[in-house]
């Protein structure tokens, strides 16, 4: 007997469930906080688990996150050692990070808000708009996301840059690596995008201090942020003091310190910040559920997993 057992505190299982069965009929499937004989749960798929539910489980072979972000699951201090954590690595969700990205890239880029106030004001501006290859967009975390969204972006003439742990080599898209070379790469960056995952080296790597190292030399005098890659890598406060301050021109914000974003907080109303609720790339069940399935299978055949977490790294 093997049961897969589903943590999802704040999401409906349910869709979860049927897409788990639909994918690998054989499973029994079943919902936390209804574990049934714990000693039969072999696997474990999760998003913002509770502390200690997984510790719970003396026979689990593997713990599937289902997002691509981990920060959450390894935040639990009591996990059960030596059992794999593997990640969301799938092209649905990497499609649509991509999707999101592109498209505040180009609302920033093509002044879209000042033309929604335009039209909102029946104001025909025609004011100057600027090529894409005058606009330089760097990545911070060029991993599966970061990849995907800077091939996008220079396919679309804009000039590309990156900066991860270790060198990349992307066609049209500058590599920068490690801290030695953080200066340089934001030294040249317009627009700033982050899809970092949370860790302890990321934490409140998004300051005033950081932001004062970026390019000034863009179209619009100021740098713009754009972070889907996790709140926690975010100084809020910096933040607004920045836009207030105009050394930061506009922001977009996926994800934020404390989630759902407090009804207080200024960026909700700040008019160069938008605001969306970490949907920058949903976890589709049916997709995600059919990955979770080739691995089991991959992993029933001949114990083998891709995407394992790097336990060292945190992500
Ligand atoms: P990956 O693990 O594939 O990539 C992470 C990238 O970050 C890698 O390039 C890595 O460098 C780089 N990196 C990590 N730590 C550092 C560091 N200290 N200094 C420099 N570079 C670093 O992750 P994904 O691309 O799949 O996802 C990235 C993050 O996006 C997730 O962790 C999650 O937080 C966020 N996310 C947000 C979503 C949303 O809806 N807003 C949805 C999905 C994910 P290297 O390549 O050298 O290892
Ligand atoms: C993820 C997320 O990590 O949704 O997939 O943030």
């Amino acid at each position: 007997m093997s049961a897969f057992l589903i943590v999802t505190p704040t999401w409906d299982a349910t869709p979860w469930a049927k897409a788990m069965k639909a994918a690998r009929p054989e499973l029994d499937i079943r919902i936390w906080p209804e574990t049934g004989r714990v000693e039969d749960i072999t696997y474990a798929a999760a998003w913002l688990p509770p502390a200690d539910v997984l510790k719970g489980l003396p026979k689990l072979k593997v713990i599937f996150s289902l997002g691509a972000g981990v920060d959450a699951i390894l935040s639990d201090k009591t996990l059960p050692r030596g059992v794999p954590i593997v990640r969301v690595n799938d092209d649905d969700l990497t499609m649509r990070m991509s999707e999101y990205i592109v498209l505040q890239v180009l609302m920033h880029h093509r002044q879209q808000r000042r033309l929604d106030e335009n039209q909102r004001n029946k104001i025909w501006d025609q004011f100057p708009t600027h090529a894409a290859k005058d606009m330089s967009v760097g990545i911070m975390g060029l991993g599966v996301l970061g990849q995907d969204a800077a091939r996008k972006l220079a396919m679309m003439g804009f000039k590309v840059r990156g900066w991860s742990r270790g060198a990349k080599q992307i066609e049209s898209v500058s590599s920068f690596a490690g801290h030695e070379q953080l200066d340089a790469f934001l030294g040249d960056t317009d627009i700033l995008v982050c899809l970092l995952p949370a860790t302890a080296e990321t934490d409140g790597l998004i300051n005033s201090a950081l932001i004062a190292k970026l390019s000034r030399k863009g179209p619009f005098g100021a740098p713009i942020l754009i972070n889907a890659g996790r709140g926690r890598q975010q100084n809020e406060d910096d933040i607004l003091a920045c836009l207030n301050a105009g050394t930061l021109h506009a922001a977009s914000l996926d994800v934020f310190r404390k989630e759902p974003l407090p009804k207080e907080s200024a960026l909700w109303r700040h008019p160069r910040v938008t605001v969306t609720p970490h949907i920058a790339a949903d976890s589709d069940p049916a997709a995600i559920c059919a990955y979770l399935a080739r691995q089991i299978e991959n992993f029933e055949k001949d114990g083998a997993l891709q995407n394992i977490v790097d336990m060292r790294h945190g992500y």
